[in-house]
């Protein structure tokens, strides 16, 4: 071949991919029809936050997406593909408070050139159901949906503990808590009581797991983590007597949450949380003890600070009785790795069993003594130091239960405490419990989608009534103090009672945008309708998306988030089915070499000149030459402008 004639028949990309994508345009042709007759298929890829321009991820990501469309379009299905915008969200306000931009500007700036970045990759997108969070038509509908879940009493208002971060200053979910840090700003969580809102996720902890099962198209990765944070366990809700001459108040029992009832025989002390009620009673006549709980709660209380903080604890003098020997007594500790959120906030520590028991009792100097032999071993000489055995084996050292195994154990001793009584309910009780907590999703923030309750001093929380919707954001907010805009607004919270005409307030906080992201896939399918979130031919008839892709950055918090979703939807009449994915696919992780300038700001890497190799590598800011410290390799982020 010449060189001319390869530049001839050379595939001139720029002027063909124009010529042809304004063509599709023009014609249409990846508009999908709701009432095609053919047999539907949903491909759909996690939509993007409007950060300002594309990355490899998307491309990565969208490219997968398009590559299933064009196949099942081409055998014969009428195929919905369609895209969107996860807009609301803090970096918005970030670059308001930054480069003084208003966050709705910035964020439909971003979304024009974002859009034409997709439209030059020649993506087979249904541009006609396009939608953004951040519009009114489309949070209107969510804030429907919201009394409708306050209405089905899938959400409530409760004082919480929550995890603030201070540098986005706002509430973050657990499950935005990655390492006791920020999953956005990386700042060190701390713990602060607010009166929040909570969309009630733990109503479908049981279903919600069950259901996996029948998620067939999904990675069994995504489902073990989700089994993992849902965390099932069947245990024994057990009340101790306590000795009252010991107790603050006269205090007579303590009830605990155990999943090892048949170790009771190697119970050495009692565990309290630090915000237990009894803790709290104690500490109120101990200053020690309320010095030593202060101290616990600068610690954060995630469960990864929990894990790796070293175990300490506090003996309250408080004594109480082994349920099976009363002249049995076991000292009662405040302890820093006992949450007051899961089971009863207390327990009893069985060292020989449970490392962490193990680690407090060796602390303390409290001993152990094993009640489970490992099969091989010569019970009279297994001793436990510095590892606790959690295996299975036979019972010893445990008065009736010796000889058997660790399932008749608890069974025995679930069995004994049940049948006995104290005060008319009997001293044990089987319990399941949930790790999944309900999920809180008030936000300190502006650019969300506002929270369609007013507080009236007479009547309480008031439903904003639904003709009066959408409740939008104002426009004229400033953003030279931290904190929320919404709340210094000068009149947008002053507004009368819908109840009793009164003066009354807005709810300035701002939904949570996972909250966005939990339901735009239903949306898609009926983009236009106006008088409700979903037209429910139509969702029900394109639901559950066939094919479902993105990252596993996102296999907890938002698939969880969309799962719950849909739910509350079909229970409050918005879909017709309980899980909105049934293919899953999450592709691999677009990684970048990260950076950092001497002030401790990410650089993007196109701002970065490196020189050198291997150990000689360095890199400084291109537009200054400051030298710029090169960090790890990380998953492409806006949050640290790792991306190309
Ligand atoms: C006695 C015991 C002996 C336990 C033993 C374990 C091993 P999962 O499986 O995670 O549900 N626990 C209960 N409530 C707690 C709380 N609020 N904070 C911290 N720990 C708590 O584990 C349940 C076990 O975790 C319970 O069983 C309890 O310790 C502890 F050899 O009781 B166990
Ligand atoms: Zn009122």
């Amino acid at each position: 071949m010449t060189a001319d004639s390869s530049k001839n028949e050379r595939y001139n990309a720029r002027a063909a991919e124009a010529r042809w994508q304004q063509t599709w345009d023009e014609r249409g042709i990846f508009a999908t029809k709701n009432d095609d007759p053919r047999p539907k298929y949903y491909v759909l890829e996690m939509f993007p936050y409007p950060s300002g321009r594309i990355h490899m991820g998307h491309v990565r990501n969208y490219t997968m997406g398009d590559v299933v469309a064009r196949f099942k379009r081409a055998m014969g299905n009428a195929v919905l593909h369609p895209m969107g915008w996860d807009a609301f969200g803090m970096p918005a306000e970030n670059a308001a408070i930054d480069r003084k931009v208003h966050p709705k500007a910035w964020t439909y700036d971003n979304i024009a050139s974002m859009k034409a970045q997709l439209k030059s990759m020649g993506l087979s997108l249904d541009w006609a159901r396009e939608i953004a969070t951040c519009d009114p038509a489309y949070y209107r509908h969510q804030q429907k949906m919201f009394l409708d879940f306050l209405r089905a009493g899938l959400v409530e208002r409760k004082q919480s503990k929550v995890n603030w971060d201070p540098v986005d200053h706002t509430v973050l979910a657990n499950e935005q808590v990655i390492d006791g840090r920020g999953w956005r700003s990386g700042a060190v969580v701390e713990q602060r009581e607010l009166t929040q809102w909570f969309f009630k996720i733990s109503n479908y902890s049981e279903d919600l797991l069950t259901a996996l099962d029948t998620l067939d198209r999904w990675p069994e990765k995504v489902r073990l983590m989700q089994k993992n944070w849902i965390g099932r366990s069947e245990g024994l809700a057990l009340r101790f007597m306590l000795d009252p001459a010991t107790t603050p108040n006269k205090e007579s029992e303590l009830e605990i949450f155990t999943t090892r009832p048949d170790t009771l025989f190697g119970a050495k002390f009692m565990a309290l949380s630090p915000d237990h009620p009894l803790a709290q009673a104690a500490a109120a006549k101990n200053p020690k003890l309320a010095q030593f709980i202060e101290q616990c709660h600068q610690m954060g209380t995630s469960q990864a600070a929990i894990d790796t903080a070293e175990k300490m604890g506090f003996d309250t003098g408080i004594k109480a009785l082994h349920p099976f020997d009363a002249s049995w007594k076991l000292p009662v500790y405040v302890a820093n790795f006992i949450l007051m959120e899961y089971g009863t906030g207390a327990i009893f520590g069985c060292p020989a069993h449970d490392q962490r028991d193990l680690d407090f009792v060796n602390k303390y100097g409290l001993g152990n003594t094993p009640v489970v032999c490992p099969d091989g071993q010569d019970p009279a000489t297994f001793v436990i130091t510095t590892t606790a055995y959690d295996g299975d084996g036979r019972m010893i050292n445990s008065r009736f239960l010796d000889g058997m195994s660790i399932d008749e154990a608890k069974e025995e001793v679930a069995k004994r405490l049940e049948r006995e009584t104290r005060g008319n309910r009997p001293v044990a009780q089987r319990q399941v419990n949930y790790r999944l907590r309900d999920w809180g999703i008030s936000r300190q923030r502006y650019w969300g989608c506002p929270i369609p309750i007013i507080h009236c001093d007479k009547c309480g929380v008031v439903p904003v009534p639904e003709k009066d919707l959408p409740v939008t954001l104002p426009e004229d907010v400033s953003f030279d103090k931290p904190g929320n805009p919404l709340d210094r607004h000068p009149t947008w919270k002053n507004v009368t009672c819908p109840n009793c005409h009164g003066p009354a307030r807005r709810e300035t906080d701002t939904m949570d945008t996972f909250v966005d992201s939990s339901w735009y896939f239903a949306r898609f399918t009926d983009p236009w309708i106006t008088t409700a979130p979903t037209d429910l031919k139509c969702v029900n008839e394109w639901l559950p998306v066939d094919q479902y892709i993105g990252g596993i950055e996102h296999a907890i918090l938002h698939l969880l988030y969309s799962r719950f979703f849909t739910r509350a939807m079909h229970k409050t009449g918005h879909i017709g089915m309980d899980e909105p994915f049934a293919g899953l696919f999450t592709q691999g992780m677009v990684v970048h070499e990260t950076y950092r300038s001497k002030s401790g700001d990410w650089v993007e890497p196109a701002n970065v000149k490196i020189d050198g190799l291997g150990d000689a590598r360095r890199a400084t800011l291109a537009a200054t030459g400051e030298a710029v410290e090169i960090g790890g390799i990380e998953k492409m982020s806006k949050s640290k402008k790792n991306t190309i």
